[in-house]
């Protein structure tokens, strides 16, 4: 007893709750918000004193004779939402842990719950108010809420998060990627305003494998009786009501005629949701995603994705990407491109990206960050996978652009991560039956000088298989695609889903010259021409739009820790090789 005591007082005086964020709160952007954003102060915190120094305290020295060794207030300021790697020149390589803090005033309202919404944070964030620990989140790139209704004071409150992006070796991901680790609240902050009992999350999508019936369900919070809840979507003239269980929640399934959403025709209904207290639109497409053989079936019709891979890197000014602004900047090349689907790799966007991309009638793949190699065989990696993957499906599960969840990016074949990627699997069929679940593979067996053979066992479990191969940049020359084929093991769609080659914008030689615009483009003509010969694919994703900054990309004077395998340069020139792809998008013969 008195050990257990004396543990809860060690950890009640490192401020330290361990406690998980609230079950998200589903259409943020729909709900009522006050925005976080903008200047907070921050302490960088090298070697992580704040913790035993209990920063969260926001302490000032009560007397001329009391030691406080930090001040909030005269620290420096760093924007948010944003990383700090481009903020602060002495940032740029920084891993580690930085505490920001937010003074702001709050009216209190009656009947009225709030929450404290962060977009994402890269990585491990703890979340303080008024110097209480509210609970802990790990994960850069989904998102998260703690309810403060009891926290939060009239007046004045401060807001603090320890942000630390030091790479862990059980993270997810691990240590090694092929991207930049930018670090901080990468993406917007606010308090979210709702009514006692409220429509926390629903999911409004066509039954699957049918385009006259709507599936679903409602989710209430705060709400211990049966109450009734309201489906709407006028334009379609449909209204139902429901009641839901003693647990808040209610399934549904009813007919419906709608006019589906597809990349020609991307129309969206708004959608009302109401319950006595709460009321929420949300714009949604109703669309029906199958996979039938080796073909990818939208709305009952064999389609093939023009697509592209992209990070979500801020063209021009760099770092992480977070404004709309951003986001039509990035679809709009795709677009520009030719593009019906977009790869957002390797986490996921914000949601900025694919609300546009519902409104833009761009497909999208969405993935989680389990890259390369991480730690297989830990239980809390996979639960922390697990709990990316959840999130990613919760915030976007009404999102009809929305096609794929991808679980992982090249790992290596070993039984320990098929074990942990087919509980992956079964978890997002769990979460979201209606769409398909793919993987980016890499791993082919050889069989013969020009026969590759993709047998990786992970693919028994997709619904569509992802194929990353660098013929001629890692492996082989750009020629040896005129000879190569490609053994599928499955009778599934498949989308190549990497290739391409690094060229820093206005290198020009000749085409067997590396590093060199037209050995690009070359390279994209040979591939092209590859992929024709496939009789399974389904679509293909270039590696990639817009070069990216990567620590692993250090040759002098033509990386400088760039990535140069966009299509387009840092600052949005177009290279060659966006003309050839552009031109296969739109030749006649292309495939549909
Ligand atoms: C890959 C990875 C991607 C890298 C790319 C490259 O296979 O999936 O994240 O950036 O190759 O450029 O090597």
């Amino acid at each position: 007893m008195r050990r257990l005591l004396f543990l809860l007082v060690t950890l009640a005086s490192f401020g330290y709750a361990a406690a998980n964020p609230t079950t998200l709160i589903n259409n943020i952007p729909n709900r009522t918000t006050i925005s976080l954003n903008g200047p907070w102060q921050a302490i960088v915190d090298p070697y992580e004193t704040g913790l035993n120094a209990r920063f969260y305290l926001n302490a000032k020295p009560k007397d001329k004779r009391e030691l406080v060794e930090y001040d909030f207030d005269k620290s420096d300021v760093l924007n948010v939402p944003g990383d700090w790697n481009l903020q602060k020149k002495e940032l740029f390589f920084y891993e580690g842990p930085v505490w920001y803090k937010k003074s702001f005033s709050y009216r209190k309202r009656e009947h009225t719950r709030v929450f404290v919404y962060f977009g994402a944070a890269n990585y491990f964030t703890r979340v303080y108010l008024n110097g209480q620990a509210l609970g802990d989140h790990e994960g850069g790139f989904t998102p998260f809420n703690f309810e403060i209704t009891d926290e939060i004071r009239e007046g004045n409150n401060f807001l603090v998060a320890q942000v630390n992006n030091a790479r862990r070796r059980d993270g997810v991901p691990s240590v090694n990627t092929d991207w930049w680790n930018y670090g901080g609240l990468t993406r917007d902050v606010m308090l979210v305003e709702v009514p006692e009992t409220f429509i926390q999350d629903y999911f409004v999508q066509l039954a699957k494998g049918s385009s006259h019936e709507i599936s679903g369900w409602v989710q209430l919070s705060g709400s211990t009786s049966e109450q009734q809840v309201t489906v709407e979507i006028p334009e379609a003239a449909i209204k139902q009501s429901l009641t839901t269980d003693a647990a808040g929640r209610a399934e549904f399934r009813f007919p419906a005629k709608l006019e589906l959403w597809s990349p020609g025709n991307p129309k969206l209904y708004d959608v009302v949701l109401s319950n006595g207290s709460d009321k929420v639109h949300d714009s949604v497409g109703f669309r029906t995603i199958e996979a039938r053989g080796t073909q990818i079936l939208l709305n009952g019709k064999p389609i093939f994705l023009r697509g592209i891979a992209l990070h979500e890197e801020a063209p021009v000014r760099g770092g992480r990407a977070f404004s709309p602004e951003d986001a039509q900047t990035l679809l709009g090349w795709a677009r520009e491109l030719g593009c019906n689907f977009v790869r957002l790799t390797h986490y996921p966007h914000s949601e900025n990206m694919t609300r546009l991309a519902d409104r833009m009638g761009l497909l999208v793949w969405s993935e989680i960050p389990v890259y390369w190699d991480i730690d297989w065989e830990n239980l809390g990696t996979l639960q922390n996978a697990e709990n990316q993957l959840r999130d990613m499906i919760a915030r976007d599960h009404n999102r009809a652009s929305v096609i794929f969840w991808s679980l992982s990016n090249e790992t290596p074949v070993k039984p320990a991560r098929l074990t942990f990627l087919r509980q992956l699997a079964d978890r997002a069929r769990q979460l979201d039956a209606s769409r398909l679940i793919t993987s980016a593979l890499n791993h082919v067996d050889e069989a013969g000088p020009d026969t590759r053979v993709l047998n990786d066992p992970l693919g028994e479990y997709l619904d569509v298989l992802g194929l990353n191969e660098y013929l001629g940049w890692y492996w082989g020359r750009s020629e040896d695609a005129d000879r190569m084929q490609w053994k599928i093991a499955w009778d599934k769609p498949l989308i190549m889903s990497e290739f391409g080659a690094d060229s820093p914008y206005g290198k020009h030689g000749d085409a067997d010259e590396r590093w060199t615009e037209e050995y690009q483009a070359n390279l994209y003509q040979h591939q092209l021409k590859m992929l024709k010969k496939i009789p399974s694919l389904a679509g293909l994703s270039p590696w990639v739009l817009m070069d990216f900054h990567s620590p692993r990309r250090l040759l002098p004077g033509t990386q400088d820790y760039y990535n140069r395998k966009g299509l387009v340069s840092n600052l949005g020139q177009h290279k060659q090789a966006f003309n050839v792809l552009q031109e296969f998008y739109r030749a006649a013969d292309a495939p549909k």
